[in-house]
C-alpha cells in the first residue's frame, strides 16, 4: 500500500507511487512505481490530483516522466475485480475529474514517454499538452483483450488526437504503434534518442515557463473550446481572447521589446 509522504517544496503529500521536484519554474512529476510498470492505483491518481491542485503559483510548467523500463502501464488491474457497476462508474469519474486537472489545470503540462504508454497510461499521456517519446516508447489500447473499455476519457480525448476509426481499430485489434508510427499519427510531437527524453521536456517546458501567462492559457484553455465550437461562436471566442491576450501588459512589454529589436527572432535553428 502506498503510504503518504510529505514533498519538500510543494504543500502536499504524495503517495510512494510519485515523486515531485522543483527546478525553478518547472515541477517534475515522476510516476514512481515501476516495480508495477507505473500502473495506477487508486492511491496514485489521486496523488495526481493533490499535485496538480497544490501546484504553486511559481510553477509556470510541469514536466510528467516515469521511473523504470516504462511509462505506464495504464489502470492498476488488481482493483477492478473488486469493483461493481455503480463503483466501476464512480471510479471513472474520479480518473475524469483527475485529468481534467491536468489538462485544464493552472500550467501546461509536457509528458516524456518511453516504454509501454499503454491503456490508462496513454490516456494519461493524452490529457498532456505536449508529448515527448523516447524511441523506446510504445502505444496500445489492451482493453479489448481485458475484457474492459477505456475510462479515463480516453474515447474523448484520443480520437482528437488520432481519430475514431484509428483509435476503434487499435481496441478491436490490439495493435501496438511504435513510436516513430506514434508520432505520423499525432500521439507525440517529439521522438527523441532512449535517455534524451527528460532533457528535450525540461526544454520545452522551459520554453513554455518563458511565454505570457495569458497565452499559455488561453493555448490550453480557450483554443480547445473554440476547437469544439460551431464556427461562429468559434470566431467570437477568439477575438475576445485575442483582445484580452493583447490588452495584457506582458503583452504590451513583449511587443515594444520586439520592435525595439531586444526580442528573439524567429527563426530556425
Ligand atoms: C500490473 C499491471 C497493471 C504490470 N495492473 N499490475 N494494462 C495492460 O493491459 C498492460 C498490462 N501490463 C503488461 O502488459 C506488462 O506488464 C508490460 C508490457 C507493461 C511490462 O511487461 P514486463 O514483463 O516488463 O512486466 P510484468 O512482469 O508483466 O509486470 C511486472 C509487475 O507489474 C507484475 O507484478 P508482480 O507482482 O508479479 O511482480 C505485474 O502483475 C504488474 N503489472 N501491469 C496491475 N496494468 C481507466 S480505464 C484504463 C483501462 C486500462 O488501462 S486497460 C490496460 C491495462
Amino acid at each position: 500500500m502506498s503510504a503518504a509522504k510529505p514533498v519538500s517544496g510543494f504543500d502536499i503529500q504524495l503517495p510512494r507511487s510519485l515523486k515531485a521536484e522543483r527546478r525553478d519554474e518547472v515541477a517534475i512529476l515522476w510516476l514512481a512505481r515501476a516495480e508495477k510498470r507505473n500502473a495506477i492505483d487508486d492511491p496514485t491518481v489521486f496523488g495526481i490530483e493533490a499535485f496538480f491542485t497544490a501546484l504553486p503559483d511559481a510553477i509556470k510548467a510541469v514536466v510528467l516522466a516515469a521511473e523504470g523500463e516504462h511509462f505506464c502501464a495504464g489502470l492498476d488491474l488488481s482493483e477492478l475485480s473488486e469493483r461493481d457497476i455503480a463503483q466501476g462508474i464512480a471510479h471513472s469519474r474520479s480518473w475524469h475529474r483527475v485529468f481534467e486537472r491536468i489538462e485544464f489545470g493552472k500550467v501546461p503540462v509536457v509528458a516524456v514517454l518511453h516504454g509501454a504508454v499503454v491503456g490508462g497510461g496513454l490516456e494519461l499521456a493524452a490529457a498532456c499538452h505536449v508529448r515527448v517519446a523516447e524511441s523506446s516508447a510504445y502505444y496500445a489500447l489492451p482493453e479489448g483483450s481485458r475484457g474492459i473499455f477505456v475510462g479515463g476519457g480516453g474515447s474523448v480525448r484520443l480520437p482528437r488526437l488520432i481519430g475514431a476509426s484509428r483509435m476503434m481499430e487499435m481496441m478491436l485489434t490490439g495493435h501496438i504503434y511504435d513510436a516513430a508510427e506514434g508520432q505520423a499519427l499525432g500521439l507525440s510531437h517529439y521522438v527523441v534518442a532512449p535517455g534524451a527524453g527528460l532533457a528535450k521536456g525540461m526544454e520545452l517546458a522551459k520554453r513554455i515557463a518563458s511565454n505570457a501567462p495569458m497565452t499559455n492559457f488561453a493555448a490550453t484553455h480557450v483554443l480547445p473550446r473554440i476547437a469544439e465550437s460551431d464556427p461562429a461562436a468559434g470566431y467570437l471566442t477568439e477575438s475576445l481572447i485575442a483582445a484580452i491576450a493583447q490588452g495584457d501588459d506582458e503583452a504590451k512589454t513583449r511587443l515594444k521589446a520586439f520592435l525595439e529589436k531586444r526580442a528573439p527572432k524567429t527563426v530556425r535553428n
